[in-house]
């Protein structure tokens, strides 16, 4: 009860932080970030999403807190465009199931767009397998409006869920990531080995851009490199860091 209370508030007292995560491309470096939410109650240590979102979900809460980060997004977005070293990076959001069937969702996003007056391409919608498996039609359907704005989509955490990557082709994506469960022991686990190669070759075949999360070695880098994966995120190029800092270090050199 104390946490539901605490997150009711939380959006009212400005409470939430996002950090942000590079993404980085295998010849052409810092493509864009992806932003993640975090709880900051005051004098409390540090909330992570994974112990509040399934809460917010539940409770409807998502709704504006999800409109929140999206707006955070869109304003970051606006300040990137006049910074030389920023304005070519695209940003991307995590954006719940309960948040995406909301039947004004593609309103949401267009009026955040337009408040801050940002080209749609810069933004990248993180959407999750388990969204496409009910109500197909829907789902495409927003999707397509999202995307004849420009908007992006990235399927996260592939691999977790039970999307096949045939059944792939009925949703207008972009990015495809491999879920970092897989990506771990890849080294040394032939059969994960396996499964990223696979995910990797049909991936690249449907023209899908393939990111591996969680690449946190050089020897897990090489091994994607050498297999054909292009994008990357994870610690070797960057933990997620407050989104001031992150624009600083970026910032600074230029
Ligand atoms: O940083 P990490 O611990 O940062 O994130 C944990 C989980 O929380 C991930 O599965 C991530 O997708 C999810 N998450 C992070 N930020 C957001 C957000 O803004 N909205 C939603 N719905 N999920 C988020
Ligand atoms: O949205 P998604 O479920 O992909 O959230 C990404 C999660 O992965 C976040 O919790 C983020 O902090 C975490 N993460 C990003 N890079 C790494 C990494 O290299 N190693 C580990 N263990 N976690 C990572
Ligand atoms: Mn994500
Ligand atoms: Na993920």
């Amino acid at each position: 009860a104390s946490l539901e209370a605490g997150l009711r508030h939380a959006l009212a007292r400005g409470e939430f932080v996002v950090h942000a995560q590079p993404q980085v491309d295998a010849g052409r470096g810092l493509v864009g970030a992806e932003l993640l939410l975090r709880w900051q109650p005051p004098g409390q240590p540090v909330v992570s999403p994974d112990d509040f979102i399934p809460l917010a979900e539940e409770s409807g809460l998502i709704v504006p807190i999800g409109l929140w980060v999206l707006d955070t997004a869109c304003a970051t977005l606006r300040r990137w465009s006049e910074l030389p070293r920023l304005r070519d990076l695209y940003l991307s959001v995590n954006v719940s199931a309960r948040q995406f069937r909301q039947p004004d969702f593609v309103d949401q996003v267009s009026t955040a767009l337009n408040r801050h007056g940002i080209a749609a391409r810069r933004l990248k919608l993180e959407l999750t397998e388990s969204l496409l498996l009910d109500k197909v039609e829907e789902v495409v359907f927003k999707m397509r409006a999202l995307r004849m704005l420009g908007v992006r989509f990235s399927l996260d955490d592939f691999g977790t869920g039970y999307a096949s990557l045939a059944y792939l082709k009925r949703f207008p994506f972009e990015q495809l990531k491999i879920d970092r469960s897989f990506i771990r022991d890849i080294t040394t686990d032939p059969d994960d080995a396996a499964i990223v190669r696979a995910i990797i070759a049909m991936g690249n075949s449907l023209r899908l851009n393939v990111v591996a999360e969680g690449v946190e070695d050089p020897a897990q880098h090489a091994y994607l490199v050498e297999h054909g994966c292009r994008f990357f995120q994870g610690y070797m190029f960057g933990r997620p860091v407050p989104l001031p800092q992150f624009e600083a270090a970026l910032n600074g050199g230029s």
